[in-house]
């Protein structure tokens, strides 16, 4: 007999690491579980589904054209978060605003949730890989009242949980509570999230650049030379690198997370913040990057020291493993800062 750890036994084991062990994390794992295990089914069965698939038919705030399974997928966190009792309110990409909770018992919530939650969703009707990611916070507002902007405004280092859903070849989650990083795989026969990735750590170095090639000319000259040298021969660092870029963060970052790369996504002419929003997409993975032994910067600075200053704020990313990202930012350094120095 197989004994699998489910993602409950898993959390309720190390309980203790949880800053506020009161059971609100495993509580809220689990409704994350739950959501996931939702969205996945539709996932799965896209082409098939009651018309799940293509554009919703409206634009969402960041401008994008929001797919039908966005819209599902927004609901689905949303009705587990409000219905458990430890989330007092939401931000999501999907919503214009941050979402507070009315109910009572959602206004002694202690924690805040930050998620995308289907990104990469353009490719959903092409069969590619897509992803949830999610942040959790304590409240800094009082329990009993309904969760402000403030809540909702807080810096990467100051996140007590964070992690990902991919759906794709298999369904995994993939989180950490700043003890390390552990992945869970759903065993659909079971319809459970089972530990299949204890204690992940992203290798030192790699041989993988993710990044769309199509912005080189509209980004900056340390990026370009960075990009530059990994396409450089050079046997004694393994060079070329292999360029893969899946236009799917999650996929993009899971794949780096387990082979070693770096992904980025810089600020170029048409996008000046870069194109990943800082508080449901780059602080959540850059938290687990760091968990698992890498590097998560916009080139310049540390994600997670960011302050951020609204909701759908963007930054330039450079993720993945230690050197690669180190790499990239002396490159910045040497091409970028002195130039906006002089
Ligand atoms: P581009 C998807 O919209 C996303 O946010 C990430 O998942 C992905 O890495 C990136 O944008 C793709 O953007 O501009 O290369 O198509």
């Amino acid at each position: 007999m197989i004994k699998y750890k489910t993602l409950t036994e898993f959390v309720i084991e190390r309980q203790t690491e949880f800053k506020y062990a009161t059971g609100d994390l495993t509580a809220i794992l689990r409704d994350i579980a739950i959501a996931a295990k939702v969205v996945n089914r539709e996932t799965n069965r896209a082409g098939l589904g009651e018309d799940i698939l293509g554009a919703h038919g409206n634009t969402n705030v960041q401008g994008e054209e929001q797919q039908k399974l966005d819209v599902y997928a927004d609901n689905a966190f949303i009705q587990v978060f409000k219905s458990g009792g430890e989330i007092c309110g939401i931000g999501s990409e999907e919503n214009d605003d941050y979402m507070p909770f009315t109910s009572e018992i959602s206004k002694s919530g202690k924690y805040v949730v930050l998620f995308d939650p289907l990104d990469g969703s353009s490719n959903i009707d092409v069969n590619v890989s897509i992803g949830t990611i999610f942040s959790i916070y304590r409240r800094k507002s009082e329990t009993g009242t309904q969760a402000n902007l403030e809540d909702m405004l807080q810096k990467g280092a100051d996140q007590v949980a964070a992690g990902y859903v991919i759906y794709g070849s298999s369904t995994m989650l993939v989180y950490t509570t700043g003890h390390g990083v552990n992945g869970f795989t759903l065993e659909p026969s079971i319809g459970e999230f089972c530990l299949s990735h204890p204690d992940m750590q992203i290798p030192e170095n790699g041989k993988i650049y993710s990044m769309n090639e199509g912005n080189i000319k509209r980004s900056s000259k340390g990026v370009q030379e960075y990009i530059n040298y990994c396409q450089e021969i050079d046997k004694a660092t393994k060079r070329p690198y292999s360029g893969r870029y899946i236009g799917s963060l999650v996929a993009d970052f899971h794949r780096n997370l387990i082979k070693g790369g770096i992904y980025i996504y810089p600020a170029t002419d048409a996008a000046p913040n870069g194109k990943l929003r800082l508080l449901y997409e780059c602080n959540p993975l850059a938290f687990i990057a760091e968990q698992a032994g890498g590097l998560a910067s916009t080139g310049e600075k540390r994600i997670m020291d960011i302050d951020p200053k609204e909701l759908h704020q963007r930054v330039p990313f450079f993720v993945g493993s230690k050197n690669m990202v180190a790499k990239a930012m002396e490159f910045i350094q040497q091409h970028d800062l002195v130039n906006s120095n002089n």
